[in-house]
């Protein structure tokens, strides 16, 4: 049975600070979830990430109800592994961090993944290096496309942990700055003697000419370190974007390391552009009040206030546990102006709660900005939303106005990776998505938030011909419309037992087509079928014949098929599943339709079946992604 289990390990970064959440370098242990509907893992990791905020400064937003129907398709899959270069087929890819931006400035949203190695313990590997993965949405098919020349260009990288996109207004290039923190410890043995030395990456910044396609680097100093967060924004006045440089000191036997020539460090630095197309590495102070010992930054950015001050807003772990607005006092010198700590709930085995995102937004639509907080336990699990003023250099806490979504679970991918804020969506209303590796169209959970009844909160989420594996979702411009893509895993390649997936599907979600832009299969709709009918619904393979799975009563009403609330069941999963029934009858009798079902019994599984068949005989459904089962429907009128 061509099954996917789904039991990657995802997410598992940036241990070395604190070898206590794996300390004996077991493997995570296997849970199922509370609802029961996927697995979970104890062990987490850290932080990629970036972070946007929607162009216009003020909006009037809407108290909706915050129910989002999403529907979707699949746009393109990908085999990464086979992207990535990287030969050896003992490891298996993670796509670590994946970030949007429109790197062929053509109006639509690319995407670019990168990717690192892990091993089938679940470790990265050192000198082991993967090239990153473009994929450009083509908009004439409709489908996300890599361009195999661009591929050719791109560098290999270590673990590439922050990527950032702009436009060099001064020679149209587009700018995608690559933050490489090197080997990553999670997951190892830390009593180990043979512990493998951290030596940090070189990191790139790589040019993209819109005009001729082609891919370069603009030459950064060769140097290595471990950049766990990316501040960017123009800092000196030449609208070119700088880059803020914020690495953990992880480089402890830099003598163990190969440097092959460059140099190496664990202090912070900026990136300022020059008048030459390159960058002049200017090393920063951060002055912190009253710390005998200095945080470590896991997320930031950098703004400009209204006041014309240039402030990093920076979030830090063990040591530091707060989020800090530092001002600029020089090109060289920021100072703490305030700090805020993270929650006491965030702590987690003595160890107090870390910050994997910094956003600042208008998320509350009265026409400033607000800051916007990601906070996950040590072991990056859970969720906390800290939302906060900031004015006149002085942060202030207003989390009360957050309706908490999951904070302190045990999930070990449920932690806001990215956060990103669009005013105007496909939804006719402004979104925070928390993008996360777990399943991001869970029910009880909610990724989206929106700001309804004065507060920010999670979306409830109807998801219409989408399964709910889908993870890792971004908010994407494309036709000049906000809405998402999210990320399937399959490819399932086993190497001594275990499962690596190197192969991505990726769904754009939308609002559900109205009833005129939907298509009509065969011929017209018609209402010579309208009546009540029961039905019975099976799964088949040719081994063991037809098995009963529910049933129940559909109402056929000029032509739309409506599965009625009462006397409906279904044996293997919730009867709630057929909430995703779409249906319709043409005047041949010919039924086309969709359903997600639950399948096998004992075991949580769904997928979603596209049905079709005459009215009288069996309607058969079918999923791309499952061969083994199918299913049928039979109906028969009252
Ligand atoms: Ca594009
Ligand atoms: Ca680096
Ligand atoms: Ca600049
Ligand atoms: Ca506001």
């Amino acid at each position: 049975m061509k099954k996917l289990f789904l039991l990657l390990i995802l997410s598992l970064f940036s241990i070395q600070g604190y070898a206590g959440s794996c300390p004996d370098g077991s493997d995570p242990v296997k849970s199922i979830s509370d609802d029961g509907t996927y697995f979970v893992y104890k062990c987490g990791g850290s932080a990629p990430s970036s972070s946007e905020t929607s162009k216009k400064t003020t909006t009037s937003v809407k108290a909706k109800p915050s129910k989002l129907e999403i529907s979707g398709k699949s746009v393109g899959q990908f085999n990464f592994k086979k992207l990535s270069e990287n030969s050896n087929p003992n490891l298996g890819m993670f796509t670590i961090e994946i970030n949007k931006f429109d790197i062929n400035q053509d109006g639509h949203d690319d995407l670019i993944v990168g990717i690192t190695t892990f091993n089938t313990d679940d470790r990265n590997q050192p000198n082991e290096f993967s090239k990153p993965v473009i994929l450009f949405w083509d908009n004439n098919i409709k489908e996300y496309v890599v361009d195999e020349d661009v591929q050719k260009a791109l560098p290999f990288l270590y673990f590439p942990r922050r990527i950032h996109g702009s436009i060099n207004p001064k020679n149209g290039l587009t700018h995608l700055f690559i933050a490489d923190t090197g080997f990553d410890l999670a997951g190892y043995d830390f009593s180990s003697a043979n512990l493998p030395p951290n030596c940090g990456a070189q990191n790139h910044l790589i040019t993209y000419d819109p005009s001729s396609g082609k891919v370069a680097e603009v030459k950064l100093p060769k140097l290595w370190d471990y950049t766990h967060a990316l501040a960017a924004t123009d800092m000196n006045g030449d609208q070119i974007t700088d880059y803020v440089v914020l690495n953990s000191p992880y480089i402890k036997y830099p003598q163990k390391c190969l440097f092959n020539g460059a140099d190496y460090t664990n202090g912070n630095y900026i990136l300022y552009s020059n008048k030459n197309s390159g960058f002049d590495k200017v090393n920063i102070n951060l002055n912190y009040k009253g710390y005998s010992k200095t945080p470590t930054i896991t997320s930031g950015i950098a703004i400009v206030d209204e006041n014309n001050d240039t402030f990093l807003l920076l979030g830090s772990e063990d040591p530091g546990d707060s989020i800090y607005a530092l001002k600029k006092d020089s090109k060289t010198s920021f100072t703490e102006t305030s700090r805020i700590n993270a929650p006491a709930i965030m702590r987690s085995d003595g160890r107090s709660g870390a910050y994997s995102e910094v956003l600042y937004a208008d998320v509350d639509g009265d026409g400033t900005k607000e800051v916007v907080a990601s906070i996950n336990t040590s072991n990056w699990t859970g969720r906390y939303i800290q939302l906060l003023d900031f004015s006149n250099g002085e942060l202030r806490d207003r989390s009360e106005d957050v309706v908490q979504s999951n904070p302190a679970s045990e999930d070990s991918n449920d932690w806001c990776r990215h956060l990103y804020f669009n005013e105007q969506t496909s939804w006719g209303q402004p979104i925070l998505t928390c993008n996360n590796g777990t399943y991001q169209l869970d029910k009880g959970r909610g990724s989206l938030y929106t700001w309804t009844d004065n507060k920010l909160q999670p979306a409830k989420i109807k998801a219409i011909n989408l399964t709910n594996w889908i993870r890792s979702i971004y908010p994407v411009t494309i036709d000049q419309k906000t809405v998402f893509v999210g990320q399937e895993l399959t490819g399932q390649r086993k190497v001594n037992g275990h499962s690596f997936y190197d192969v991505k599907v990726f769904y754009l979600m939308k609002p559900p087509m109205s009833e005129a832009e939907l298509p009509v299969v065969g011929s017209e709709i018609s209402n010579s079928f309208d009546g009540r009918y029961r039905f019975d619904v099976f799964r088949h393979n040719d081994d063991e014949g037809a098995m009963l799975l529910g049933g129940g009563y559909i109402e056929i009403k000029n032509g739309e098929m409506i599965i009625e609330k009462d006397k409906r069941y279904l044996k293997t999963g919730p009867k709630d599943l057929y909430d995703t029934f779409s249906g319709q009858i043409n005047e041949k009798g010919k039924v086309s339709g969709s359903v997600e079902l639950a399948y096998l019994f004992g075991k949580d599984r769904s997928e979603v079946f596209t049905l079709n068949g005459q009215i009288d005989k069996k309607i058969w459904g079918d999923s791309p992604r499952e061969d083994f089962f199918r299913v049928h429907m039979l109906l028969v009128k009252e």
